[in-house]
Formats: structure tokens, C-alpha cells, sequence
């Protein structure tokens, strides 16, 4: 059983002849940018002790290379995987550019993860290593490696303890490389998911590369962008949307902002003369407010990208009169699928619609609960094909046989409409995952970690709405036996491990779930009956 599900010899023989496949690779990606850009910054950021860094193409190229040395040594090889965990500081572009030349494969997991996650990621890849930062944003990462039994190599940027420190794993001379070909996979991404455990998304070299190159040029990107990267540096969109890649490809530079806060990121743009960055629109509120406030010079920052969750009208028309930049809305998902506004686009699509596809073949569907296409301009379910959408998941035989049509297109989940220009809109959506304000937060590996609570007889997880975050979470609760109380409930998740952002913002405990029909009452049906119950409450 292959990890991956390859695209058909047709597709792949179609993108190739399109050009939109090329033979590069994530692992002669930054080489070449370095014999182009050599002595252009790449990178700004603090590193893991705090201190302030910037490196050059070459001096990023040669960095990542000792460190791919050091991992060579540790007997880390291509094909690989090793879960990556830092924040947004420099070594996370030196591991991830290390490993690439090294054609291991990068899981990338994100700083709010926590030893739940980790230690189910670093299972089900049968990683050969976990790279973390000592400390970052008053955790300690240290911490999720002693759970972790059967992981071989911690290498930690910083005070590793009793692990292996970064510093120590950089070798004094270049690795040895083996060629990997650009149709095989180049690294993991996560999920946001919808079932009891995360999937893993397989990216080939191929495919990346050409949303990469394509997304910079939607997105108007040479070696004159600085882009300030907010966002978590791991997650798809400040990855590849254009993302730090899209700025790397082209020769630009990439500074790292060590939290999302506007102070800091104000402070930043004036300093850094920022001309992009991409938000998710909580924060992008957070700025707006803020800038009413505050005397920042942000003339040089050219487009604001916000996406990961739906931006709403009303702020979406806030953003050029009040922050003096053109929106760029963007509706993306690590399985594939990125759509932009285009810069040049008249304000009302601007601010109305998520944007259109990269590729002129990217297919898309909107069809009705029967799978049948809706008419024109009509609701229904996206579903989506294309030269850089994946097949199916990582190691999910069973899985993907109902995220995907049988003849391969990816059921997003997303309710959508199109417009007459071929726009997508985002009406809501039918998969069940909470948007935590572009967090994703799959119902039922909650409800799973809720019941394994003494006091919890059922458990529910729904999505209440939110003007901030768009969304939050409500845990409906039936007790067995006590009552289990609120908070000692969420403090019960923490210690199982789970991320933060996926403790239930609100529990209830009560007497039983509503029926929603006869028959075996599904959890799909019932998250719906929940959410249609609260919406009455609060109505
Ligand atoms: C991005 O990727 P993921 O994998 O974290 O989440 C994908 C899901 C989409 O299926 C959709 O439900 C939601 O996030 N979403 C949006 C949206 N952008 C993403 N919903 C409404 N409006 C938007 N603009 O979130 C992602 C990946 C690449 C670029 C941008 C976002």
C-alpha cells in the first residue's frame, strides 16, 4: 500500500505538458535562489536565544547545508520524516531548507500543538526526529519531547538540556545528497480534519513549486517584497500563499515577526518597510483597531492578505481607507485549492468574494447533497481537482475513500456559491470542523478526548457563532453519574495534551441530546440539532 495516492499517468502527463510540473525540486529550491540572490537578504528574524539575525541567500544556503550535514550523521536520510515544531524564528527556515536537502520529508506541526498531537503525529509518520525550540511563548517544548518514547532524535534550537542542541548537530563540511525526483512527496502538512484523528497531507515537489511560483506572480512578488511573516510560519497560507516560499522563489526578503501582536508588527513594518503580509481576520480586526491608535508609518506595506476564515464585508471595506493598502482575500486549504482576489480587481469583488483559483485547471464543483451539480450561481458543496490538490491522505485507505469522488475530486466541505465571473463565495460549511477564527478544530477528536472523562457519559462538540473569531466552541455534555464540572473538564483536556485552541471555549452539561429522528441518531445530526438549539437560545 503506497504512503500516497499518486495522481493518474493522465493528469500527471497533462500538468507536465501545461508546464505547470517542472523537474525542480524543494531540495535544489534554495541553491539555486542563493547563485542568483547570493549576497540579498533572505531572512530576518530573531533566532532561539532572542538575538536578532539576518541571512543572506548564501548564508541561509549554507547554513541549511551544515545542518543537513548533521542530520545525515544522525543517520536521517531521504524519504524520512521528521516532525518540526518551531516558531517564527531563523531556524525554522535552516531545519526546514536542511531537511529539504537532505529529501527528507518535514511534518509540519504548529507551535500551539501540544503532546496529544506531537506524539500522534510523530507515530503515525514513524519519525525519525522531532526538531523544537527550548521555549517559546512561555512553554516549554522540552516538556512534549520526555513524553514522546519512541522518537529517536530531539534536536532542539536552543537550551536543548538533555537533548540534542541545534548548535552541536551543524556539521563543518556540505552532505552528501541523493537526488529525489520532483514527483514524489516533500513534506507533510496537517489537516485541520473532521474525524477523531489528524490527517496528514501529502505535497509532492511538483505540485508545491507550481502554486508557489503562480501565487507569487497572482500576488505581484519580486526581489523587492518584504514580507512580514505573522502567521505561524508552518501553516500552508504564510508558507505558500504566497508565503515565505512565494518570497524566497523570487528573491525577496522574508521577516519573521515573533508574535502577531500590532504593536510589534507596526514597529516591524516602519523599521522593515514591509510591502506584504497575510493575516487570518481576527487578527486583522485586532489591527484595524489598533491602528486608530497608533502613529506607525505603514506607507510602504503595498497588500494585506486575509483568509483562513471568511472576512466579513463590513471589514473587509475597513481595511484600504484605514490601514492605506488594497485587501487581497484568500481562500485556501493545505489539501490544495488556493484562491485569491486579484490585485487589480474592482473593490466590490475585492470585498465580496474569497477570490478565484490559482490554475486555469483547477476544476471545480458545486453540486447539491446528491452530488449533482447545482445551477448556476446556486449553494452547494465545493468540491475541487487539480494540478496541486492531493488525491488522498497520508496513510487513509479508509478515509479517503469518502473525502474524495471516485473520480478524484477532494469533497472540501465548504458550502459555496460561484459568481457569474467565476468567484468563489464562502456560505458556511457542511464538514464537521470548527473555524476558530481560521484555527480548525475537528468535532469529534474532542469529543473523543471528552468522554474519556469519568463523568462523561456523551459528549458534542458545535460551533457557536462569534463576532471576533467567527466561531467558537461549545461542549454539550451528558454526566454519567456527578456532573463533571466546567472548569475542571478543560483543565482535564490540557492535561491530556491537547492544543489550547481546541479546549471547548464553553461546556454544558445536560440531561441528555435533543432526537433528532428515528433510528440510530448519527453525530452529524446531532451536532446540527445542537447548533440549530443554540441559535434559538440566542435568538
Ligand atoms: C487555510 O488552510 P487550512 O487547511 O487550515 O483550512 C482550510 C479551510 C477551508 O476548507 C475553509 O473551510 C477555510 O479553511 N477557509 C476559509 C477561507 N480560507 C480558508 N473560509 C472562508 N473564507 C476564507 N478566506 O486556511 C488556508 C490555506 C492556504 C491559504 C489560505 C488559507
Amino acid at each position: 500500500m503506497p504512503d500516497h495516492i499518486p495522481f493518474p499517468a493522465e493528469f500527471a502527463a497533462r500538468y507536465r505538458a501545461a508546464g505547470y510540473w517542472t523537474t525542480e525540486t524543494f531540495q535544489e529550491f534554495l541553491p539555486r535562489r542563493a547563485d542568483r540572490f547570493a549576497d540579498h537578504i533572505a531572512v530576518i528574524g530573531r533566532d532561539a536565544t532572542g538575538a536578532n539575525r539576518a541571512l543572506s541567500y548564501l548564508e541561509l544556503t549554507t547554513s541549511a547545508e551544515r545542518i543537513a550535514g548533521g542530520f545525515g550523521r544522525l543517520g536521517i536520510r531521504t524519504g524520512d520524516r521528521v516532525v518540526v515544531q518551531l516558531p517564527n524564528i531563523v531556524e525554522f527556515m535552516e531545519v526546514v531548507f536542511a531537511l529539504f536537502r537532505l529529501g527528507a520529508l518535514p511534518v509540519f506541526a504548529l507551535p500551539a500543538h501540544r503532546s496529544a498531537e506531537i506524539g500522534f503525529f510523530c507515530e503515525f509518520a514513524a519519525a525519525k526526529a522531532y526538531v523544537i525550540a527550548d521555549q517559546h511563548g512561555g512553554f516549554d517544548y522540552r516538556g512534549i519531547a520526555r513524553t514522546l518514547p519512541s522518537t529517536p532524535h530531539v534536536i532542539v534550537a536552543g537550551d536543548a538540556g538533555d537533548f540534542l542542541a541545534l548548535s552541536g548537530v551543524r556539521a563543518t563540511g556540505p552532505s552528501d545528497v541523493t537526488h529525489v525526483d520532483a514527483e514524489t512527496v516533500a513534506f507533510l502538512q496537517l489537516s485541520g480534519g473532521t474525524t477523531g484523528t489528524p490527517k496528514l497531507i501529502p505535497r509532492t515537489h511538483a505540485d508545491y513549486l507550481y502554486s508557489v511560483r503562480e501565487s507569487a506572480a497572482i500576488c505581484g512578488v519580486s526581489s523587492a517584497t518584504r514580507m512580514l511573516v505573522v502567521l505561524p510560519a508552518a501553516h500552508n497560507f504564510p508558507m505558500s500563499s504566497p508565503g515565505f516560499l512565494g518570497v524566497l522563489h523570487a528573491g525577496g526578503t522574508v521577516v519573521l515577526a515573533p508574535d502577531p501582536s500590532p504593536s510589534t508588527a507596526f514597529s516591524m513594518i516602519e523599521r522593515h518597510r514591509i510591502t506584504m503580509t497575510s493575516l487570518v481576520p481576527p487578527l486583522a480586526l485586532t489591527w484595524l483597531a489598533a491602528r486608530k491608535n497608533s502613529s506607525a508609518d505603514l506607507s510602504s506595506l503595498g497588500v494585506l492578505q486575509v483568509g483562513g476564515a471568511k472576512f466579513t464585508e463590513e471589514a473587509a471595506r475597513r481595511v484600504t481607507p484605514e490601514l492605506g493598502c488594497t485587501l487581497q482575500q484568500v481562500f485556501g486549504m493545505a489539501e490544495g485549492l488556493v484562491n485569491y482576489t486579484r490585485l487589480d480587481d474592482p473593490e466590490d469583488v475585492i470585498v465580496t468574494t474569497q477570490g478565484r483559483p490559482i490554475s486555469p485547471d483547477d476544476e471545480v464543483r458545486v453540486v447539491d447533497d446528491a452530488g449533482c451539480d447545482v445551477r448556476a450561481g446556486e449553494v452547494g458543496h465545493l468540491l475541487t481537482r487539480g494540478p496541486y490538490t492531493i488525491r488522498g491522505y497520508y496513510n487513509a485507505a479508509e478515509h479517503n475513500k469518502t473525502a474524495f469522488t471516485e473520480d478524484g475530486f477532494y469533497r472540501t466541505g465548504d458550502i459555496v456559491r460561484l459568481t457569474e465571473s467565476g468567484y468563489l463565495v464562502v456560505e458556511g460549511r457542511s464538514k464537521d470542523q470548527i473555524n476558530r477564527g481560521g484555527e480548525k478544530i475537528a468535532a469529534e477528536e474532542v469529543e473523543n478526548h471528552l468522554v474519556a472523562h469519568p463523568n462523561v457519559l456523551d459528549a458534542a462538540i458545535v460551533a457557536i457563532p462569534d463576532a471576533y473569531l467567527g466561531e467558537r466552541t461549545c461542549a454539550f455534555v451528558v454526566a454519567d453519574g456527578e456532573p463533571p464540572n466546567p472548569i475542571a473538564l478543560k483543565s482535564f483536556l490540557r492535561g491530556r495534551g491537547l492544543a489550547g485552541y481546541k479546549v471547548p471555549d464553553l461546556v454544558q452539561v445536560v440531561p441528555e441530546f435533543p432526537v433528532t429522528g428515528v433510528g440510530k441518531i448519527s453525530r452529524a445530526d446531532l451536532r446540527r440539532a445542537l447548533t440549530r438549539s443554540w441559535e434559538k437560545v440566542k435568538s
